[in-house]
């Protein structure tokens, strides 16, 4: 398996358009500067232990308390870490390396749009072992095929720690859409349904078509972005004394509307290229309602819903 990674600097806009389109992903070396992302792990580390702290799983779609492995780093993903607004210096932290300058010029090279709105942001501590997939099951732009995905690396990413993954390429083939999709029903409901039967179609299309896997242990502050049908995930961890601290964004071209979802109300956010959701209230909202669903499951013992983890399936070998 050819392992050498190909990285680009953001003067070489032509190259990096034309990579993209051709692998369905492309790597810019050195994109977001170590004093935001050291900024950022500081306010980090301040909030993880903090015993009022929950979050909304990526990994298990439901409020979880961070649980700490002994070396150090919470277990499973979050999402949403940027509307923790009960912890502002984090989720300010999470959004001033999402939106940076240099991430809006490379989406407006890809996208040809100076407008870009940001959808969805996850941070990684420990390697969730994400099942593969592409994304335009969960999130895409009306016409489909325009959300941009977009990896951060907070640290230099070793190779035991469950690297990022994407399958070159496979954005040129088949395309595993909900079979809901015309209905314009928000939230998990609409997808959880037919989520094992994705997996499935999405790991027989790998063998299938003998596609290859390419792993990123990319270095601090490479950053790479990739296309809405390129398949991609990460592996499960191989050395407990790695993390893989990580954000990933998704953001589409702000004169597009999602595909599957009402667009919410947005506003510009301090990079003039990026929209945010405006309503601030209703984010108040969403975080009060983890705690409240999180007090919830812990008499009812909820379990994971929509589970992204490799491990929680027996049919990944690694
Ligand atoms: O980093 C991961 O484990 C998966 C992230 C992902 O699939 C995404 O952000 O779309
Ligand atoms: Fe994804």
């Amino acid at each position: 398996m050819n392992t050498s990674i190909t990285k680009f600097t953001i003067d070489n806009a032509t190259d990096i358009k034309e990579y993209y389109q051709c692998q369905g992903y492309v790597v810019i070396k050195n994109l977001l500067s170590h004093q935001k992302i050291d900024y950022f792990i500081k306010q980090y580390e301040k909030i993880k232990r903090n015993d009022l702290f929950i979050y909304y799983s990526q990994s298990v779609h439901r409020p979880l308390r961070p649980r700490i492995t002994p070396e150090g780093f919470i277990e499973e993903s979050m999402e949403r870490p940027q509307d923790l607004k009960f912890f502002p210096s984090f989720s300010k932290a999470v959004l001033n390396c999402l939106i940076d300058q240099a991430i809006s010029d490379v989406l407006s090279i890809l996208s040809s749009s100076s407008s870009h709105t940001l959808w969805q942001n996850m941070f990684f501590d420990k390697s969730t072992g994400t099942v593969e997939h592409q994304d335009h099951y969960y999130l895409d732009t009306n016409p489909p095929g325009n959300l941009i995905g977009t990896w951060y690396a907070l640290e230099d990413i070793h190779p035991e720690s469950g690297c990022f993954f994407v399958v070159p390429g496979s954005h040129k083939g088949p395309v595993i859409s909900r079979k809901n999709s015309s209905s314009k029903k928000e939230g998990l409901n609409a997808l959880v349904s037919d989520h094992d039967q994705m997996r499935k179609k999405i790991t027989n299309l790998i063998r299938e078509k003998n596609y290859e896997y390419k792993a990123f242990p990319l270095d601090k502050g490479d950053v790479l972005f990739w296309h809405p049908y390129t398949i991609h995930g990460a592996y499960n961890n191989h050395n407990p004394q790695f993390s893989r601290k990580s954000f990933t964004g998704h953001f589409y071209p702000s004169h597009l509307e999602k595909l599957y979802d009402k667009t919410p109300l947005l506003k510009q956010s301090s990079n003039p290229n990026i929209l945010i959701r405006a309503n601030d209230l209703r984010i108040y909202a969403w975080n009060v309602k983890q705690y409240a669903v999180y007090f919830l499951n812990k008499l009812i013992g909820q379990e994971a819903i929509m589970d992204m983890r490799r491990k929680s399936y027996e049919d990944y070998s690694e």
